[in-house]
């Protein structure tokens, strides 16, 4: 899974050799460190006291992990038992955030590096937020909304007592979405006692923001537009391939297409769709917020549209530009040579560490542009942010303030991402300048608050 090692730095090294030695069983976050060591290398060299201080070894140490039994009851009266996770991360920056991921795969490695990515990624935003992730192995696919209610309840009864508005702000992430967080303010509410911004993607009408829930597809969007055009290109006419049919993939399907792209392909967990015509999100809309049912429904909205079994064949239909927007390790490097031999210019990264690290040099030798997923899809935790300070001021913004406010952070993000690049002589390389000027903010407040 890992990759040949190219990094040489002896401090660095020895901090990785460490955290493989007791995180052997943790392949998904061995592979998330390593990526943000690698870039690493030129700034504990230009400053010796992230070495003095071991930064980098008290960074990939979560500060604290909760992990717990979650009961309940299934329609039929039986009583299931559930693993429930926090890792709250690192707190330098603000309290805890990051999402809740409810799905079968979800294990402590899986939230883990997802914690790990999110504390980079807080940081790029410029907003005040920590790195956490949490979750369950919980299934919702398939579960009616009572058993679902019943397991939310449960989940939150445990959680409730490590979270607060100022502690740790969970949002919704992978089966989490507007059901499931509403399930869980509402127990975490009966329980404490208090109404309060302790989660994020929360429904209008209880505290919620405009534009969260296309937040991280538009913010995807925003931040491919800016990369696109700081390399002499656009979307106008290019025939885009998203993955995934969720939050995420919805939304960069609906601007995308907006700024000029045409989507040609999309999936589930089961297989894709490929309509040359243009896939429009609001039947992707109708088949997986409203009837919740499987993508190959597709056909009975537009007959002349393609479906395939499996996912990941979805690579290997020809594109300009590829957003991989379901899961962790979706393009591999096969995968990733096909993408470049079919034409395509560039990879932006809506879901966390889609691209394998095989997958992400094949890239590199390619020169094809690569946005790495804790920049690129920072805007979702963004309009968290966002969401967090409307909810301090008793306050909601329009969806217009709102959305402004997320396109001019995306595009932050690119220019702080390329000119970090660029000051560590790695100037086009935003995967090392996202790392680079993530981790710079977090380790100067590490620095100044001492052990
Ligand atoms: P959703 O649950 O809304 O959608 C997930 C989509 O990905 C579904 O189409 C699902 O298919 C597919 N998928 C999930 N797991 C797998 C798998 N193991 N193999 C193949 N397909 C899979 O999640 P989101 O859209 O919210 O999240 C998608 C990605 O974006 C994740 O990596 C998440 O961490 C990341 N992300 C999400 C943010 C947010 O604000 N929601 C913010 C930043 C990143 P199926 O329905 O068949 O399971
Ligand atoms: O991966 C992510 O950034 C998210 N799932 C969103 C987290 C959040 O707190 O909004």
């Amino acid at each position: 899974m890992l990759t040949t090692m190219s990094m040489k730095n002896a401090y660095l090294l020895s901090v990785l050799d460490d955290l493989k030695a007791k995180s052997a069983h943790e392949p998904e976050f061995l592979q998330a460190v390593e990526e943000v060591l690698e870039s690493l290398e030129p700034v504990v060299e230009a400053d010796p006291r992230y070495e003095q201080q071991n930064v980098i070894g008290r960074m990939v140490e979560p500060e604290r992990i909760v992990m717990f039994r979650v009961p309940w009851v299934d329609d039929s009266g039986k009583v299931q038992v559930n693993r429930g996770y926090r890792v709250q991360f690192n707190s330098a920056i603000g309290p805890y955030k990051g999402g809740l991921r409810f799905h079968p795969t979800v294990n402590l490695s899986v939230v883990k590096f997802l914690g790990f990515e999110q504390i980079f990624k807080n940081s790029l935003t410029t907003l005040p937020m920590g790195g956490g992730k949490g979750g369950s192995d919980f299934d919702p696919k398939g579960k009616s909304d009572a058993e679902v209610m019943r397991f939310c309840q449960s989940f939150m009864t445990e959680l409730q007592r490590h979270i607060g508005p100022d502690t740790d702000v969970p949002a919704g992430d992978i089966g989490v979405g507007a059901r499931e967080i509403g399930f869980l303010f509402g127990q975490y509410k009966k329980i404490r006692d208090e109404f309060t911004g302790v989660l994020t993607g929360k429904g209008l009408s209880y505290g919620g923001s405009l534009a969260r829930t296309e937040a991280t597809g538009f913010g995807l969007c925003y931040f491919a537009d800016a990369q696109l055009r700081d390399n002499g290109q656009s979307f106008q006419g290019k025939k885009v391939v998203i993955s995934g049919s969720g939050n995420v993939a919805i939304y960069a399907n609906q601007k995308c297409t907006q700024l000029g792209g045409k989507v040609i392909a999309m999936s589930d967990s089961n297989g894709y769709i490929v309509d040359e015509n243009g896939i429009n999100y609001k039947v992707i809309q109708e088949i997986k917020e409203v009837n919740r049912a499987r993508i190959k429904t597709y056909l009975d909205y537009v007959p002349s549209a393609k479906y395939v079994e499996g996912c990941s064949g979805i690579w290997t239909v020809p594109c300009d530009i590829a957003m991989p927007c379901a899961t962790q390790n979706e393009i591999g490097e096969t995968a990733a040579d096909t993408l470049i031999a079919n034409g395509c210019i560039g990879v932006f990264e809506g879901a966390n560490m889609p691209s394998t690290p095989g997958a992400i040099a094949a890239y590199q030798a390619a020169g094809i542009l690569f946005a790495p997923a804790k920049a690129s899809n920072a805007g979702g935790v963004a309009t968290s942010g966002l969401e967090m300070s409307q909810n301090s001021e008793r306050l909601s913004w329009t969806f217009e303030e709102v959305d402004a406010k997320l396109k001019g952070i995306m595009e932050g993000i690119y220019a702080a991402c390329a000119a970090a690049a660029e000051q560590y002589g790695m100037k086009g390389n935003i995967q090392a300048g996202a790392n680079i000027a993530g981790f710079l903010k977090v380790a100067d407040a590490m620095l100044w608050q001492g052990i």
